[in-house]
């Protein structure tokens, strides 16, 4: 469980032409955030469209990280769907493949009960031999869970952490001292405050384009420099806020093309970025300093 630390990408998920899967453009991201010092990788979450895919197009994503990153470094797949069935098979594809730990946010659209929703997990949890790890977004999943579930959930012993994805940082820090498990800070915006109320790493969108800035937060605050690693915060999130208003993808997957990764648009129903769009978030990117642009 040691292993469980540091900085991840929440990985985009590349289309091409004809809105398939772009592999060489996912390899090459891939490389990109290695190449920054990250520790591993979250795939299919948010940040990789997961909505948006097929149950074929999800192993297919699995399958080109797995292949690219070999043992080089840590992989987390999303394997949630609001059906047990489908999740089951998710983490069943994902145990085969070879990862290090399967994630899943729980069922939505209906309003399961907490008991489905425990359930839910504890099925996921019990059908195979690599640990889960929750994750909780109540921004989009409508689902909120106090302390006191979070902690039923932890008590499963497959269940080893949660990618905690809210602005109530009072929930990651008692999650983090009731607990031995792992705690991902989930909003980049928030990660040094986060990593000092005691969390083990991030996973994040950012790293797709910042890599070595947010693992710059993570190795200062390690060192102790909390003042380096809060200079280091705030120059993210000036680049968060500049993208926030086009939406974290739409901007990202902008942001990787004008640095020659070709990953084209996000998938329908998101919205492509207009002109005008484009011709602003490209005024604002000027100003940023980061190795992408170097
Ligand atoms: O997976 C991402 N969460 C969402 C993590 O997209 C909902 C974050 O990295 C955010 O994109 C980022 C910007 O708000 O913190």
């Amino acid at each position: 469980m040691k292993r469980f630390k540091g900085v991840f990408t929440a990985l985009v998920t590349p289309f091409d032409e004809s809105d398939g899967i772009n592999e060489s453009s996912l390899r090459k991201i891939i490389r990109y955030s290695l190449n920054n010092g990250v520790s591993g990788f979250y795939v299919c979450g948010s940040t990789g469209e997961w909505p948006l895919l097929t149950v074929d197009e999800r192993k297919r994503v699995l399958e080109i990280v797995k292949d690219e990153v070999k043992d080089s470094a840590l992989i987390i797949v999303n394997v949630g769907c609001i059906s047990t069935k489908f999740s089951v098979e998710l983490a069943k594809h994902a145990e085969s493949v070879g990862v290090s730990a399967v994630s899943s946010f729980p069922p939505i659209y209906y309003k399961f009960s907490f008991r489905e929703i425990k359930q839910y997990y504890f099925d996921i949890a019990d059908s195979v031999n690599v640990p889960l790890i929750v994750y909780y977004i109540p921004s989009f999943t409508n689902v909120e869970m106090n302390i006191d579930s979070l902690l039923e959930l932890l008590e499963h012993k497959n269940i080893i952490g949660v990618k905690f994805t809210s602005m109530d940082l009072f929930i990651l820090e008692r999650l983090k001292s009731l607990t031995d498990k792992i705690i991902f800070n989930g909003f980049d915006e928030v990660f040094l405050a986060g990593l000092s109320l005691g969390a083990d790493g991030m996973i994040g969108s950012t790293c797709n384009f910042a890599p070595e800035i947010v693992v710059s937060i993570y190795d200062s605050f390690k060192a102790g420099d909390l003042k380096t690693a809060y200079i280091y915060q705030q120059r993210l999130n000036k680049m968060i806020r500049d993208i926030l208003e086009f939406g974290v993808i739409q901007a990202i997957k902008e942001i990787l093309n004008l640095a020659g990764f070709n990953c084209g648009n996000p998938r329908k129903p998101l919205r492509t970025l207009t002109s005008d769009k484009r011709t602003k978030l490209l005024s604002l990117i000027k100003e940023w300093d980061i190795k992408l642009f170097s």
